[in-house]
C-alpha cells in the first residue's frame, strides 16, 4: 500500500485549498449557448428537442422559473384534435396530431396517447352551420372529420342526454383520431430526450431580463446570473407579455385564467371526448376514472393559477343538462392556468423586433394539442429563419390585418 508522509498530505491539502479559493473568488465562467429557450412547458421543450433532432443544434439550454411542465402543460385537460377552419391552422394542428401518433416511440417514453375520438356538439342552428363548414374545410385540407347525426352521437356516447330543454343535441363534428395524452408525460418525455442529447434543462431559474447589444440578443439575466446565447426562443405562454417587455416590445396578447376540475373516480362510462361549446363545457374520462371537466376562460385579465367556486358552479350547471350523471358526482379538485390569448385565437410563432430573438405564444386555451407541431415549426424557424408551418403565424399579421380567425375552432368560450 502506498504511504503518504505528513508533509505530502499537508501539501495536497494546501493545493486543494488554493484551488478551492481560486474557484470561490474568481467569477465563474459564464456558459454560452447556441440557443436558450425560456420556458420548460411542452412548447419550449419540443422546440429544444426538434432543434437537436431535426437540425443538429444541441448546445441548448431550457430555462424554467418553476418546474418542468408546471405551467399550462401540466394543467390542461389534454384534448388533442386538429379540426380547425383555416388552412395554416389545419396544417400545424394536423402535423402535431400526426406526430402525437408515434411520439411515445420517438421519445421512448409512454405519453399515453389515446386516439379515442373527439366530438364537438352542435346545440344551436348556428353551430350546425359552423361545424358543417369546418367538416367541408377539413375534407379539403386532408383532415379526417365528419358531421354526425344525434343518433350517432348517442351511439358513441350513451351517457349523453340528447333532449335537453334548453340546448338539445342537434349533431356534432366528429374527429375519430382525436383524443387525449398524459400531459406531464409529454413534458417529461421531451425533457428526457433533450437531456439525452446533452442539453441543459435549468429549473427554478427565472429569466428577469433580456440583454442586447446593437439590437441583437446576447443572453438573458436570470435569478442565478447572466447566461449568454446566440439565439433566444421565448416560449412562456401566459407570461409572454412580461418577457417581451423585458426586451422592449409589446405583444397583442391578453393573459387570462382558464379553469378545470376533476370528479372523484368512477367506473368507465365514457370512451370519447365531448366538447359542448355553446354552454361552455367539455368532458372526458381519465385513465384513473375521474371525469375531467373544463369550462370557459375568466371574463377578465388576470395572472391567477387557481380555480374559483363561481366557475365550478357555472361549468357544472352548464353541463348537467347534457350529462345528468354529473349531478351525482363529487368534485375531487380544481385549478387554473394562465392562457395567452390573441385577438384571432391563433398562435404567434415569429421573429421579433430584436435580432435573433424569437417568440412562440398565443396558443390560448388550445395549445396542448399543438405541442409537437409547434416545436417542430419553431425549431425550423430558429434554425433556418423560415418555416412553412410557422410563416403564416408571424407577428406582422396583426399590423397587416391578416388574421387567422379561429374563434369557433378554438372550442372554448372566451
Ligand atoms: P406552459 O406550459 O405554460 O409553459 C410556459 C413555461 O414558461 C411555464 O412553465 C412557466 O413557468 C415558464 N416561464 C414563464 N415565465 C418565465 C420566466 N420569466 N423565466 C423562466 N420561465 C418562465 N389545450 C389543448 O390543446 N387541449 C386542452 O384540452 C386544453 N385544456 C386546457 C385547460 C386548462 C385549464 C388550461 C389552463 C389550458 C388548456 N389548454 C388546452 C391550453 C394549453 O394548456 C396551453 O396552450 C399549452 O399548455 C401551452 O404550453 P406552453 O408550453 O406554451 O406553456
Ligand atoms: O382546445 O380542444 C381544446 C380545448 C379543450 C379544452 C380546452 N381547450
Amino acid at each position: 500500500m502506498r504511504r503518504y508522509s505528513a508533509f505530502a498530505i499537508a501539501r495536497e491539502a494546501a493545493r486543494f485549498h488554493q484551488g478551492w479559493e481560486r474557484a470561490w473568488r474568481s467569477p465563474a465562467p459564464k456558459p454560452s449557448y447556441d440557443v436558450i429557450i425560456v420556458g420548460a412547458g411542452g412548447h419550449g421543450l419540443a422546440t429544444a428537442y426538434y432543434l437537436g433532432k431535426n437540425h443538429g443544434i444541441r448546445n441548448v439550454a431550457v430555462i424554467e422559473k418553476g418546474w418542468l411542465g408546471g405551467g399550462n402543460t401540466g394543467r390542461n385537460t389534454t384534448i388533442i384534435r386538429s379540426n380547425y377552419l383555416q388552412d395554416p391552422s389545419a396544417a400545424i394542428y394536423e402535423k402535431a396530431r400526426s406526430l402525437y401518433e408515434t411520439l411515445s416511440q420517438d421519445l421512448n417514453y409512454n405519453i399515453m396517447f389515446s386516439p379515442r375520438g373527439v366530438m364537438m356538439l352542435a346545440q344551436t342552428q348556428h353551430e350546425i352551420r359552423g361545424y358543417q363548414r369546418t367538416a367541408h374545410a377539413n375534407a379539403l385540407q386532408g383532415v379526417t372529420t365528419e358531421y354526425i347525426s344525434p343518433a350517432k352521437v348517442k351511439q358513441l356516447c350513451p351517457i349523453i342526454n340528447l333532449d335537453g330543454p334548453r340546448y338539445p343535441v342537434l349533431g356534432a363534428l366528429w374527429q375519430p383520431r382525436g383524443g387525449t395524452a398524459r400531459h406531464d408525460a409529454v413534458a417529461w418525455g421531451y425533457a428526457r430526450a433533450c437531456s439525452d442529447m446533452g442539453m441543459d434543462i435549468i429549473q427554478q431559474t427565472e429569466v428577469t431580463g433580456v440583454r442586447r447589444d446593437g439590437g441583437k440578443v446576447t443572453g438573458v439575466e436570470t435569478t442565478k446570473g447572466f447566461i449568454g446565447c446566440s439565439k433566444l426562443g421565448v416560449v412562456v405562454a401566459g407570461h409572454s407579455g412580461v418577457v417581451a417587455e423585458m426586451a422592449g416590445f409589446r405583444l397583442p396578447i391578453e393573459s387570462v385564467a382558464l379553469q378545470a376540475l376533476v370528479s372523484e373516480p368512477v367506473k368507465p362510462c365514457m370512451d370519447v371526448v365531448v366538447m359542448a361549446n355553446t354552454v361552455h363545457g367539455y368532458m372526458s374520462q381519465s385513465d384513473k376514472g375521474e371525469m375531467v371537466i373544463g369550462g370557459g376562460a375568466d371574463g377578465y385579465n388576470n395572472y391567477t393559477q387557481r380555480g374559483s367556486f363561481h366557475h365550478v358552479e357555472e361549468t357544472v350547471r352548464a353541463l348537467v343538462e347534457t350529462f345528468p350523471m354529473i349531478s351525482r358526482l363529487k368534485m375531487l379538485r380544481w385549478w387554473g392556468g394562465i392562457v395567452d390569448m390573441t385577438g384571432d385565437r391563433s398562435p404567434i410563432i415569429s421573429k421579433t423586433p430584436v435580432d435573433n430573438m424569437f417568440i412562440n405564444c398565443g396558443w390560448g386555451t388550445g395549445g396542448f394539442k399543438a405541442i409537437p407541431g409547434s416545436g417542430w415549426a419553431m425549431a425550423e424557424l430558429m434554425a433556418k429563419g423560415t418555416s412553412p408551418l410557422a410563416d403564416a403565424f408571424g407577428l406582422e399579421r396583426f399590423r397587416e390585418g391578416r388574421f387567422i380567425d379561429e374563434s369557433v375552432a378554438a372550442g372554448v368560450a372566451h
